[in-house]
């Protein structure tokens, strides 16, 4: 008898602890548009093991990756309303939103892209993080994005008269439509998941990106004219959905936020290795590469920096990111 009670009670404390610890763990769904193995994709999964072990299992990341859940504009208002708790994303399609993006997303605004991890490292970056907050998405980090340059089916680009009427797609955002009509060229804004129809039926005749998005979004199977003009370096960007953040105590948060900062340096290993594996594969399958002279594509960009750097706030960033040495 005394076994007997022994045994239910040690099977009742061990289906309680089961529900117990069920019942406290936590699912973080996570948004990316790349495919799985992808530089991004692999750190939030990073980020979301070190979260894990940091709070003793309470909390797991689960990410959704090749636009599962969506293209990137639509995430970030389901990630704003709490339907998505996290999201990877560039931080071009924020623009339009928190003004604070705009900078980051200039054309030729760093020289290179260890000027900008100096900037988005230091406390520029922390303050563009911050900016996130009143629009309902806490910014966690910053990741590597590399630089952009323009693509196409048609022909080798070596200068900007080369560009005169193309027509290329860019990210939802107005400065990326007002950089490519200040080079002479048409730009159309579009999701992502559509680039590569888009050019191989002609609406387009390129688009613009880095390395890896050039090879995985397989943009190189149509568009075979890359041009290094590297007129971009936008930042990637880490959110949490602000819904999602208040649930969490303050410790936790604190941990969120740390294990988002380490899981930078990851990211960034993945992301060298990825740039040079991708940009490799596609010269063997027959990418032609040109580099164009720099200067006149810089010198182009004055009405950009015009129009969409009037505010005193946005004037300053711009001085205070262009004297980071
Ligand atoms: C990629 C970026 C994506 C997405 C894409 C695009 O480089 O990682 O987040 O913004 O570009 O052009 O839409």
């Amino acid at each position: 008898m005394l076994h007997f009670s022994k045994l239910m009670g040690a099977t009742l404390v061990a289906a309680s602890l089961m529900a117990g610890v069920a019942s406290a763990q936590t699912v973080l769904r996570s948004s990316d548009t790349h495919p799985d193995g992808y530089p991004t994709v692999e750190a939030v999964k990073y980020f979301g093991e070190l979260l894990n072990e940091r709070t003793d299992g309470r909390y797991t990341v689960e990410v959704f990756h090749s636009a599962q859940l969506g293209e990137e504009k639509d995430t970030i208002e389901q990630v704003r309303s709490g339907v998505i708790d996290l999201n990877r994303v560039s931080m071009g399609p924020f623009n339009g939103l928190i003004p604070e993006t705009t900078v980051p997303s200039l054309p030729y605004i760093f020289r290179s892209v260890d000027h900008m991890r100096k900037v988005m490292d230091g406390e520029i970056g922390d303050e563009i993080l911050a900016a996130f907050e009143p629009h309902g998405v806490i910014g966690l980090a910053f990741y590597d994005g590399g630089a952009r340059s323009f693509y196409n089916s048609k022909k080798p680009i070596n200068s900007v008269d080369d560009l005169q009427g193309m027509k290329f797609r860019v990210m939802q955002s107005d400065i990326f439509v007002d950089m490519v009509n200040a080079l002479g060229a048409n730009a159309t804004p579009m999701p992502y998941g559509e680039v590569y129809s888009g050019i191989e039926t002609g609406v387009i005749d390129g688009a613009e990106n880095n390395w890896p998005s050039y090879d995985t979004a397989k943009h190189a199977e149509v568009a075979k004219f890359y041009s290094l003009d590297e007129h971009l370096i936008v930042p990637e960007v880490l959110v949490m959905s602000k819904a999602s953040w208040d649930k969490l105590t303050p410790e936790d948060q604190a941990i969120v936020k740390q294990a988002a900062k380490d899981s930078v340096a990851k990211q960034r290993e993945l992301w060298e290795a990825k740039e040079k594996e991708s940009r490799a594969l596609v010269e063997a399958n027959g990418t032609t590469v040109t580099t164009p002279e720099k200067k006149p594509f810089i010198d182009a960009m004055g009405p950009v920096y015009e129009k969409h750097v009037t505010d005193p706030k946005l004037k300053d960033l711009v001085t205070r990111i262009q004297a980071v040495e």
